[in-house]
């Protein structure tokens, strides 16, 4: 890739069940992710870590929609908007952003942030639609939530922090479905989501499903956001994962979605996020160093 990047840690684990997972960006950065992308020519320019509460410090009542349950989201809300901005500045600079999670609740900063002066798609690759809203989450989690809140759905409706005006649903493909909750699943088929499941991926294999989340998610807009949640990929590859689900993608399906990523998008790649990764549940940092693997081709490393 031809353009500078500038990489952001978001040790954020409100967002999630599991803790661990704010420990991510430490793991993906041992991995060695600054050298695996300085090796393929890229200026990369490491941002360092927001400051994100620990749980500890934190109310997870704070922030509750009247009607639904949303725990920690007055302090999330509050690390979205801190993201969004440094997110912004790197855009403002030129620099495409690298986001290294901590859970997937972050993605509402980083597409707050790129979006906010353009017309923005998104390709999500995950075995969850992270499409539940307040009134639905089985769990309270917002990481089970941030598609829902980008597009502004339920209780996030009008919510300047979460709702993503440069984001419209006819551009937003995910990529990789086995496990999403009854209500969720009817929301997203009456949506205007694109959603791909395991079983499309099954019949007609990755390549050409990805292909197709990338038409839509660029068709119209100014560029695309690629959010992978690392729990896309099959446990046997990516252990470190707070909510992993069987039959995910395999070690080369996960290269080939971020090789036609870098190949079919080029400079329309907005920006990337890596999230979900649990250094504790890992194993010897299998997950953090498959993140950094993805990462490259995401950005354009090839193999000749
Ligand atoms: B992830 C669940 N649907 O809402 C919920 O890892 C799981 O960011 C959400 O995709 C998983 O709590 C969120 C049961
Ligand atoms: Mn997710
Ligand atoms: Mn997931
Ligand atoms: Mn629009």
């Amino acid at each position: 890739m031809d353009r500078p990047v500038r990489v952001f840690g978001v040790p954020m684990d409100l967002g999630a069940d599991r803790r661990g997972v704010d420990m991510g960006p430490s793991a993906i950065r041992y991995g060695g992710l600054t050298d695996e992308l300085e090796s393929l020519g890229i200026d990369c320019e490491d941002g360092g870590n927001l400051a994100v509460p620990s749980p500890s410090q934190t109310d997870p009542e704070s922030g509750r929609p009247p009607d639904g349950r949303a725990k920690y989201l007055a302090a999330t809300e509050e690390v979205c908007r801190r993201l969004a901005d440094e997110v912004a500045g790197a855009v403002d600079d030129r620099r495409v952003p690298l986001v290294l999670g901590g859970d997937h609740s972050i993605a509402i900063g980083t597409v707050g942030g790129v979006a906010r002066d353009r017309d923005l798609g998104v390709v999500w690759f995950d075995a969850h639609g992270d499409f539940n809203t307040p009134e639905t989450t089985p769990s309270g989690n917002v990481h089970g939530m941030s598609v829902a809140a980008i597009l502004g759905r339920g209780s996030f409706a009008g919510s300047d922090w979460a709702e993503a005006s440069g984001v419209d649903p006819e551009n937003v493909a995910i990529v990789g479905l086995r496990s999403v909750d009854d209500e969720e699943a009817a929301a997203l088929r009456e949506s205007d989501v694109t959603a791909f499941t395991m079983t499309d991926v099954d019949q007609r294999g990755l390549p050409d499903v990805t292909r197709e989340a990338i038409g839509v998610a660029a068709d119209g807009t100014d560029g695309v956001h690629v959010s992978l949640d690392m729990d896309f990929l099959d446990p046997t590859e990516a252990p470190g994962v707070g909510t992993p689900v069987r039959g995910g993608a395999s070690y080369r399906e996960g290269h080939t979605a971020m090789e036609i990523v870098s190949r079919k998008l080029g400079r329309d790649l907005a920006s990337m996020e890596i999230v979900e990764v649990n250094p504790i549940l890992d194993d010897h940092n299998r997950t953090a160093e498959l993140a950094v693997e993805l990462a490259a081709s995401g950005l354009g490393k090839r193999v000749l």
